[in-house]
C-alpha cells in the first residue's frame, strides 16, 4: 500500500467560484477530481505520483557532469556556465523570444521531447523534439492511463525559483488540434497555476505541487488562458511537464 497516495483527500484543495457552470466530482478509481468549469474540463490529482517517484524525478531531471544537485544555486549560474553543463537525462536550454526587435531570454529553462518529426512552435520558437528517454516515457505512460489519450510530445519547463514565471497564454496552436487534451505533471516547489476566462470575468488559482497531475480538456483553450506568476517566497526549483499530442 502506498501511504503517500492515501494523502489524497476528497476535499478539493482550492476554491472554485460558487456560481452556475461549475461542478466537482471525486473519482475514486482515478484518485482525483473531475471538474467542470464553464467551457472546459479539468482533472486534478494532488498526489498522482508517490513521494518516492517524485523525489527521483527531481534527481533525474538535474543529473549532470559538473554540479552537485543539492548544493547548486541554479539562480546564480550564468547562462554561459549553464550552457557548459551536460545534463545526463534532459537537454535543458534557455530560449529567447523576439520582442520589439529585441531578443529577450525566457524567464525559465525549457526542453522539448517527442516522436520524431513532431516539431512544435510556441512564442515564435520552433523546437525539433529530443528523443524520448526512459524516465519521460514512464511519466507519459502513467498519465496516458488517466487521460484516456496517447501523447506524442512533452514540453518541459524548469522554474529555478519564484522569480521564474510564465505569462498569460492559451495552448491554442493549430498543431494541437481543436480541443486538445493536455496533461501537466509537476515536481518540486508548489506553484500557483492560474486560469482565467478570456474576458477576465472568472479566475481559479490551482496549486500544483510535488507529484500533482492536472489535465486540461474540452474547449478550455478557446475560452480560458493560464499563467504561472512570480512568487517571492519560493526558493526551490519546480519542474513542469506538459504532455501534448501534435497532429
Ligand atoms: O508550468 C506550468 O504549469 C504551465 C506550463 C504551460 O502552460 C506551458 O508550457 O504552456
Amino acid at each position: 500500500m502506498d501511504l503517500f497516495a492515501m494523502e489524497n483527500t476528497q476535499e478539493i484543495p482550492f476554491a472554485l467560484p460558487k456560481i452556475e457552470g461549475y461542478s466537482v466530482e471525486w473519482d475514486e478509481s482515478l484518485k482525483g477530481f473531475c471538474i467542470k468549469v464553464p467551457n472546459g474540463e479539468l482533472f486534478y490529482s494532488e498526489r498522482f505520483f508517490s513521494k518516492k517517484i517524485s523525489d527521483r524525478a527531481l534527481e533525474y531531471f538535474l543529473e549532470n557532469d559538473k554540479l552537485s544537485l543539492d548544493k547548486t544555486n541554479w539562480r546564480e549560474i550564468s547562462d554561459e556556465e549553464f550552457s557548459k553543463v551536460e545534463f545526463k537525462n534532459i537537454k535543458w536550454k534557455r530560449d529567447s523570444i523576439k520582442l520589439y526587435g529585441k531578443s529577450i531570454p525566457l524567464p525559465r529553462y525549457t526542453s522539448w521531447y517527442g516522436d520524431k518529426g513532431r516539431d512544435y512552435t510556441y512564442s515564435g520558437i520552433k523546437s525539433a523534439p529530443n528523443e524520448w528517454n526512459k524516465g519521460l516515457l514512464y511519466f507519459k505512460e502513467q498519465v496516458e492511463k488517466v487521460a484516456g489519450s496517447k501523447f506524442n510530445s512533452v514540453l518541459m519547463n524548469w522554474y529555478r525559483d519564484g522569480k521564474d514565471y510564465l505569462n498569460w497564454h492559451a495552448d491554442d496552436e493549430k498543431e494541437l488540434g481543436r480541443n486538445p487534451i493536455i496533461a501537466s505533471v509537476n515536481f518540486g516547489a508548489t506553484r500557483d497555476f492560474i486560469i482565467r476566462k478570456n474576458d477576465k470575468s472568472q479566475k481559479i488559482s490551482i496549486p500544483l505541487g510535488h507529484g500533482t497531475l492536472l489535465i486540461m480538456k474540452g474547449e478550455l483553450q478557446h475560452f480560458w488562458q493560464h499563467s504561472v506568476p512570480k512568487r517571492a517566497n519560493v526558493n526551490e526549483s519546480r519542474f513542469n511537464l506538459t504532455f501534448r499530442t501534435i497532429l
